[in-house]
């Protein structure tokens, strides 16, 4: 197993530790219009600590709201916080003032450092706490006014391994959003499996990606897993399809990590720039489509490396790389996490049936003050949202969500199934599928697809995506129903709403 000392601080093993390393002088963090060394970072992370235990007098065991998109300042402040022996809260860039004081007052937070792109929702509440706005060198009251002045190291608080270091909300599909709480010997844990025994992440790799720092599939994937071994990452907001491409090739980036549907875009697009440099892309967030590994794989010669995590479990836990790879299955079980398939009883049942994924390892869930813990983490094993079936060699396929699943006259149909189908038809550009309540059927496979440019809807184009299904999935699960739309409802983390999808069907 993974033995980290008693007395841990998670910052002081990832950032000081590189300069002890001899890493001081290498690129830690680039942004839109820096780029800076470890030795820069460690400076910025420790004039941050310094404001927060000694402006704001804040003391070990506060939490602290983060708001900011992808760059080097926000990345600096979310180690400075954990680095002080305080919590970090990071939120994600688009919420609401509505949502930002749920998670206040569900974490109880001390203080706010808010990039001051981003302050307007939180000037709209009527209660929040103190505040200080970084990214405006001339704010005399902002944070980066008041780092000048702390120019003298900050010794890392002298932390356990077992004390919490992050609360991270997950993006709530339903109502309140649950916090998830975190150790210091858990940010290191998730640095030690899945980079070294899948992504194989080395001293000079250059990451890249989209998720926002404030996602745990960011945070890991942008901030951990290169600082743990010495190597950059290039933190951009606002990325499109396009500017990433660009990005790439700009950065010479060797590791991207985004979501399934940020490749599939890419995908037509990267014939256009120069992407040597890649070598490992990581997907996630979502079930990967054939159709898109295949796509993608055309693209840019590299077979994806599908990766299932949870802001529960802190990042990924079921993956596969390289010959490992099986197309249509997630992977086998992270080095380090055993994975198994329960029934409805708890029971475990083995290769061919499908089931609820329970996972058990090094990180786990830890709801804060949450009632649903206990349905959550049962001896020891974490018990997903997600019906995955194994086979006899060990690999893990994913079917649905289990709230997702579509009963229809008797037979259960996942709804990726159905949509992997059809983005194999070249008219399709995206698609979600879901069950619409039915009388005769209990629910009806629907389909709502988004077109390429240069199709249009129409009745011929129905029943041919109809036949097309049927041509290459079990007949009785293609779409009774099919209704084009110019864009699918997603979270800002790129995963498609199907609860939205519902809602509309019952108007
Ligand atoms: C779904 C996937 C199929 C699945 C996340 C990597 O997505 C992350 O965390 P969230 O808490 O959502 C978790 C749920 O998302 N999912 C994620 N990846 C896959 N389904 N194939 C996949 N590869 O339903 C899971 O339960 O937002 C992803 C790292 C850290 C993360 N927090």
């Amino acid at each position: 197993g993974l033995q980290y000392p008693e007395r841990l601080n998670c910052v002081a093993e990832l950032v000081d530790a590189a300069i002890a390393k001899g890493w001081g002088e290498r690129t830690a963090l680039v942004g839109a219009n820096e780029r800076w060394t470890y030795r820069d970072l460690v400076d910025r992370i420790d004039r941050i600590a310094h404001v927060l235990r000694r402006d704001l007098k804040l003391v070990t065991g506060n939490r602290v709201l983060l708001r900011g998109a992808n760059c080097p300042m926000m990345a600096a402040c979310i180690l400075a916080v954990q680095k002080a022996g305080l919590i970090a809260v990071p939120t994600m860039p688009l919420l609401r003032a509505a949502e930002l004081g749920k998670i206040i007052d569900k974490a109880r937070v001390d203080a706010v450092l808010c990039a001051t792109a981003l302050r307007a929702e939180l000037d709209a509440l009527d209660q929040c706490p103190p505040v200080l706005l970084f990214g405006d060198q001339t704010d005399a009251q902002g944070l980066d006014a008041l780092m000048r002045p702390h120019g003298e190291p900050f010794d890392a608080v002298d932390t356990s391994a077992d004390d919490v270091c992050l609360i991270s909300f997950t993006s709530g599909t339903t109502g309140v959003p649950k916090g998830t709480m975190h150790f210091h010997r858990d940010v290191l844990a998730i640095c030690d499996c899945f980079p070294p025994h899948v992504l194989r992440s080395q001293v000079d790799d250059v990451f890249i990606g989209t998720p926002p720092l404030a996602f745990t599939f960011g945070l890991g994937g942008l901030l951990l897993f290169p600082l743990r071994v010495g190597a950059s990452a290039i933190l951009l907001e606002k990325l499109t399809p396009e500017s990433l491409l660009a990005a790439i090739e700009q950065h010479r980036a060797t590791v991207c990590f985004t979501a399934p549907t940020f490749y599939r875009q890419m995908a037509p697009l990267a014939a256009r720039h120069d992407l040597t440099s890649l070598t490992r892309t990581v997907s996630a967030g979502e079930a990967l489509p054939l159709a898109t590994r295949d796509a993608w794989r055309e693209a840019s010669g590299l077979d994806m490396i599908d990766g299932i995590g949870a802001t529960e479990i802190l990042h990924i836990f079921i993956s596969a790389a390289g010959a490992d790879i099986r197309p249509g299955a997630t992977g086998k079980p992270v080095p380090g996490y055993q994975a198994c398939i329960l029934d409805k009883d708890g029971k475990r049942v083995g290769p061919g049936v499908i089931g609820r994924l329970a996972i058990k390892g090094p990180t786990g869930c830890r709801y804060l003050a949450d009632p649903r813990q206990r349905e959550y983490v049962r001896d020891g094993w974490n018990l997903t949202g997600d019906a995955y079936e194994m086979d006899a060699d060990g690999y893990f396929y994913y079917r649905s969500r289990t709230d997702d699943m579509i009963i229809s006259a008797g037979y259960n149909i996942a709804g990726p199934e159905v949509e992997e189908a059809l983005l194999r038809h070249p008219a399709v550009a995206e698609c979600g599928v879901i069950g619409r309540p039915d009388e005769e059927r209990g629910q009806l496979v629907e389909a709502h697809v988004v077109l390429k440019a240069g199709f249009e809807p129409s009745d011929a184009l129905v029943c041919g995506l109809q036949d097309f299904v049927k041509q290459q999935i079990a007949p009785y699960k293609y779409p009774r129903s099919v209704k084009f739309r110019d864009t699918l409802p997603r979270t800002e983390t790129g995963k498609l709403q199907r609860f939205k999808l519902r809602a509309e069907a019952l108007e």
